[in-house]
C-alpha cells in the first residue's frame, strides 16, 4: 500500500469511530433516564443501609455512580414532588397541587420550561412511562372515551404511556398519547369521584370479592378492579382495564421499546414506576419472595426491573452515554390503605431507615429519600452528602445541554451540575421541606414551623412533625431528630423564620 492509499485507509478508520463516538459518547448530550420510584424509603434499599431487603441492582448502580445521603424530594406525597421537579418550582406556592383525583384536569402548565421540553427543544426524543398523577385535560369533567388532552404530551413528551393518577385510584386504565389503551367503543368509560357509576361491586358493598382487604377508615372502598377497592368509582372500559400483577412489566416493555426505538437519538425518558406504592401487587413471581409482605416483594420487582433496563443499555451499547437518575417522589409508608401484610411482616426492616417520620410527614423521613446518579465513563463512583432537590434537575440539565431556560421559568432550580457529577461536595446552601408543615434546611440546620395538626396520623401511623411549638433540629449531629433545640438556640429560630418566610414571599 502506497502513502497516500495508507492515509486514506487511516482517514477512513478515523471517520468510523468517529461517527460512532459521535452517536454513542457525545459528553454534553447523554441519553437521561429520569426513574422515580412512588413511596420508596430512605432506608428501603441496601445501599442505603436496609439488611432485610436486598437490592442488588440498584446496589450496582449506586456503586457505579453517585449515591446522594441528601437527596430530596419537595414534598412529602407525589403531586406536589413531581409538580415540582416538572416545573422547578416549588409546589407550595401555585394552588391545586396537593394529591389529585383520578379524574383531575392538568395542573403542569402548558406554556412554560418543563423538564422534558427542556430536552425535546435541545432536539432530544422524550417519553414518560409510568405514573403520571399529575392531571389531565381542560376541566374535571372530560369524556375518558376521546381524546385526552392536555396531558404529557402538551407539556413536553413526544411519546406518553401512563396511568392517569396512582394504582389505587380510577380509571384504572392505561392511556397511550392521547387514548385509552384498548377501549371498546361499545364499553365506553364512565368515571366519578362523588357518586357512584354503573353496577360494578364496591368494596363498601362487597368485601367478599375482595382479593385484599382494604384498611378501616382508610377508603380504598368504591369501585372494585381485579379483587381491589379503589379509590373512586367508574363502569365500563371491562377490556381496557389492567390487571394489576402486569403493570409493573408493562411499564418495562414499554420503557424498554421507546429506548431501543431512540437507540440512535439523545432521548430523555421518565421512568416513573409505580412500586411500592398500594395497592401493592406484584407479579406472581414476586410474591412471597422478600417474606416482608408484598410492599417487600414490590421492591424486590423494582429492583429487579432496574437491572433489566441495565442490561438492555449494555447490550445496546449505549450505557456509557445514558445517565441514569433514580429517586422517589417521597418517604415511605407501610398502610396507606389496604391489609397487605406491609406492618405484620415488617420483620425489623425500616423503611425509612434511620430518619424520623414517613410519606406525609414534614420529618426528614418524608421527603429526603434514595437519589442515586450514575453515568459510567462521566461520573467517578462516590457518596456525596451534597444538599439536592429534585427540583435542581431542570436547571442543571439546563447547564449540560445548553439549553437555556427563558428568565421567570423554573424560578427555585438551582444548577447544580457539579455536584450531581460529582465533581463538586456542594449542593444547595437552603432548601425548603413541604410535608404536614413546612420546614427550611439550612447548613445541617433544620427549622420545623408550628402547625395545628396532628403529631401523629393514627391510620397511617406516621409521626407527622406537627407541632404548636417551633422544631429547631442539628441534622448534622441528630439526623433522627430526637432533640429539639428550639428552646436552646432562639436566635438560630428566629434568623431561620425570617428567612423561610422571605423565600415563601418569593415569586
Ligand atoms: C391518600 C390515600 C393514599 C394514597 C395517597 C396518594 C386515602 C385515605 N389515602 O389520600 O392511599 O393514595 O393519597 O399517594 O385515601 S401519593 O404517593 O400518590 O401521594
Ligand atoms: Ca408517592
Amino acid at each position: 500500500m502506497n502513502k497516500s492509499l495508507l492515509t486514506l485507509f487511516a482517514m477512513a478508520l478515523a471517520c468510523t469511530a468517529f461517527g460512532q463516538s459521535a452517536k454513542k459518547t457525545t459528553k454534553n448530550r447523554p441519553n437521561v433516564i429520569f426513574i422515580c420510584a412512588d413511596d420508596l424509603g430512605y432506608g428501603d434499599l441496601s445501599c442505603y443501609g436496609a439488611t432485610k431487603i436486598n437490592t442488588p441492582n440498584l446496589d450496582r448502580l449506586a456503586a457505579e455512580g453517585i449515591r446522594f445521603t441528601d437527596g430530596h424530594a419537595t414534598s412529602a406525597t407525589c403531586t406536589p414532588s413531581r409538580y415540582a421537579f416538572m416545573t422547578g418550582q416549588y409546589p407550595w406556592r401555585k394552588k391545586g397541587t396537593g394529591i389529585l383525583p383520578g379524574d383531575a384536569a392538568l395542573i403542569i402548565p402548558t406554556d412554560k420550561t418543563t423538564l422534558p421540553n427542556l430536552f425535546k427543544k435541545a432536539g432530544y426524543q422524550t417519553g414518560i412511562v409510568g405514573k403520571w398523577h399529575l392531571g389531565i385535560g381542560e376541566t374535571v369533567a372530560k369524556d375518558w372515551n376521546g381524546e385526552l388532552k392536555p396531558g404529557p404530551n402538551e407539556v413536553g413528551f413526544d411519546y406518553s404511556f401512563i396511568f392517569p393518577a396512582t394504582a389505587d385510584r380510577v380509571p384504572t386504565v392505561f392511556l397511550e398519547n392521547h387514548k385509552v389503551l384498548a377501549l371498546d367503543a361499545n364499553d365506553p368509560i364512565q368515571v366519578d369521584y362523588a357518586k357512584k357509576v354503573g353496577n360494578d361491586p364496591t368494596g363498601k358493598d362487597h368485601p367478599e370479592l375482595l382479593k385484599m382487604q382494604s384498611s378501616p377508615g382508610q377508603g380504598h372502598n368504591q369501585t372494585i378492579v381485579n379483587g381491589i377497592g379503589r379509590i373512586g368509582y367508574m363502569s365500563g372500559g371491562k377490556m381496557a382495564r389492567w390487571v394489576d400483577e402486569e403493570i409493573s412489566t408493562t411499564f418495562l416493555n414499554v420503557a424498554q421499546g421507546f429506548i431501543e426505538k431512540n437507540q440512535e437519538k439523545p432521548f430523555f425518558l421518565y421512568y416513573a414506576l409505580t412500586e411500592p406504592h398500594v395497592p401493592r401487587m406484584p407479579a406472581t413471581r414476586f410474591k412471597g419472595k422478600s417474606g416482608l409482605g408484598l410492599r417487600g416483594d414490590a421492591i424486590l420487582q423494582l429492583d429487579w426491573t432496574i437491572g433489566e433496563i441495565m442490561k438492555q443499555l449494555k447490550l445496546l451499547g449505549i450505557d456509557k452515554n445514558t445517565m441514569i437518575v433514580f429517586t422517589s417522589d417521597n418517604g415511605p409508608v407501610l398502610d396507606d390503605g389496604y391489609q397487605d401484610e406491609a406492618v405484620t411482616k415488617l420483620n425489623g426492616h425500616k423503611p425509612a431507615g434511620v430518619l424520623r417520620g414517613g410519606k406525609y410527614s414534614a420529618l426528614e423521613g418524608g421527603t429526603r429519600v434514595p437519589f442515586i446518579l450514575s453515568w459510567p465513563g462521566q461520573v467517578k463512583p462516590q457518596v456525596s452528602s451534597a444538599l439536592v432537590s429534585q427540583m435542581d434537575l431542570i436547571a442543571s440539565f439546563s447547564k449540560l445541554i445548553g439549553q437555556s431556560i427563558p428568565a421567570g421559568d423554573a424560578p427555585d432550580s438551582e444548577n447544580l451540575l457539579d455536584a450531581f457529577t460529582g465533581k463538586s461536595p456542594k449542593g444547595r446552601s437552603v432548601l425548603v421541606e413541604q410535608g404536614a408543615s413546612i420546614s427550611l434546611l439550612k447548613d445541617g440546620w433544620k427549622y420545623i414551623v408550628p402547625g395545628k395538626g396532628a403529631a401523629f396520623m393514627q391510620d397511617v401511623g406516621i409521626e407527622t412533625g406537627n407541632l404548636p411549638i417551633a422544631q429547631l433540629y442539628h441534622l448534622t449531629e441528630d439526623l433522627a431528630e430526637k432533640s429539639n433545640l428550639a428552646a436552646k438556640y432562639p436566635e438560630r429560630v428566629k434568623e431561620m423564620a425570617a428567612l423561610l418566610e422571605k423565600i415563601q414571599e418569593q415569586k
